[in-house]
């Protein structure tokens, strides 16, 4: 279940405006901590860098321009668009309570409507968000499962076919480098065989943490194949690209499985990207792989 901050934000103009929401909201018993401020310019700076589960606003003719901020801008915020913005106001003022509602707040309440109802209402949204969290948090997580490999959680194939075309068509914007590795486990299907299968799918699992060790942050790591993994590069010259594929076959010849384990790895790089489609740096990633392979294994080629 995703966490709940039970923070609120209390917006209003005067010590007093603020306070009087502060109360309101301290019967409902339903906020472990409330940060005050004083417009809703401020307030954005606020939700920019606090975890805020509610904004409450009173509202007054004199400060109606939050309503502009607090609602109109934050909605279009993809971020905040789930955030409860509730409304307070004067009896009088009741007309602004509509205005918000009508703008996209998800809340209007009198001042005078007496706690029980206040109370209610807040807790109604504190649960609608909780909820709506909730969905977010299980589309996430299906969304990252579609993406990686469920042996390695390294990403999957259809990540890095989504990866390539994205990085190739930043590399020729910016002309910066591209590089790509390919890696291949040597006579795999011998350790296989002569371990049995398992003992196959810890080597994967020990490699895999072994290319996340070696790259950065910036590259994408990702389980290509059965035995076969690819490292894209961005902004990564080719000299640079082959000491990280040596470093990583060196700590795969190293890893202590109870047998020996070696890897071949292709490496491609795009140096100048003009017209470069993710075709040809596979292909090329791929000969230098076979070059490899046919050169002995255990090593990498260019
Ligand atoms: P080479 O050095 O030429 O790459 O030889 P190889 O034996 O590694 O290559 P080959 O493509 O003939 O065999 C790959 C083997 O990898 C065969 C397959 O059973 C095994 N394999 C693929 N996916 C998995 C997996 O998820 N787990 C395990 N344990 N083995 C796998
Ligand atoms: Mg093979
Ligand atoms: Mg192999
Ligand atoms: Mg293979």
């Amino acid at each position: 279940m995703p966490v709940m901050s039970n923070t609120v934000l209390i917006v209003g103009d005067s010590a007093n405006s603020r306070k009087v929401v502060a109360e309101i909201l301290e019967s409902t018993g339903a906020f472990h901590k409330k940060l005050y401020c004083a417009d809703g310019r401020r307030a954005l700076h606020w939700l920019r860098d606090h975890a805020v589960d509610m904004v409450c606003c009173n509202l007054h003719e004199q400060n109606r321009d939050a309503l502009d901020i607090l609602v109109d801008e934050m909605k279009r915020e993809a971020e905040w668009a789930d955030l409860p913005v509730v409304l307070f106001a004067q009896p009088e003022d009741r007309g602004l309570l509509i205005e918000g509602l009508e703008t996209g707040a998800s809340e209007g309440l009198l001042l005078d409507a007496g706690n029980a109802e206040i109370s209610a209402r807040i807790r109604w949204h504190l649960k609608n968000r909780e909820r709506i969290q909730a969905l977010h948090h299980a589309q996430n997580r299906l969304a990252r499962m579609a993406l990686s490999d469920g042996l390695t959680g390294l990403f999957n194939r259809a990540y890095f076919d989504a990866t390539i075309e994205q990085e190739t068509a930043r590399s020729l914007r910016t002309k910066k480098p591209l590089s790509l590795l390919l890696i291949d486990l040597d006579h795999f299907k011998k350790i296989n065989d002569t371990h049995g299968h398992q003992a196959g799918d810890r080597v994967l699992e020990e490699v895999a943490l072994v290319l996340r060790e070696q790259s950065r942050t910036s590259d994408t790591v990702c389980r290509y194949g059965g035995e076969e993994f690819a490292i894209i590069l961005p902004e990564t010259p080719r000299s640079h690209a082959q000491m990280v594929a040596e470093r990583i076959r060196h700590k795969i010849s190293t890893l202590n499985c109870g047998f020996a384990v070696t890897t071949s790895i292709g490496i491609n790089c795009a140096e100048r990207p003009e017209g470069l489609v993710p075709q040809t740096l596979i292909a090329g990633a791929d000969e230098a792989l076979y070059a490899a392979k046919r050169n002995g294994r255990d090593r990498c080629e260019t």
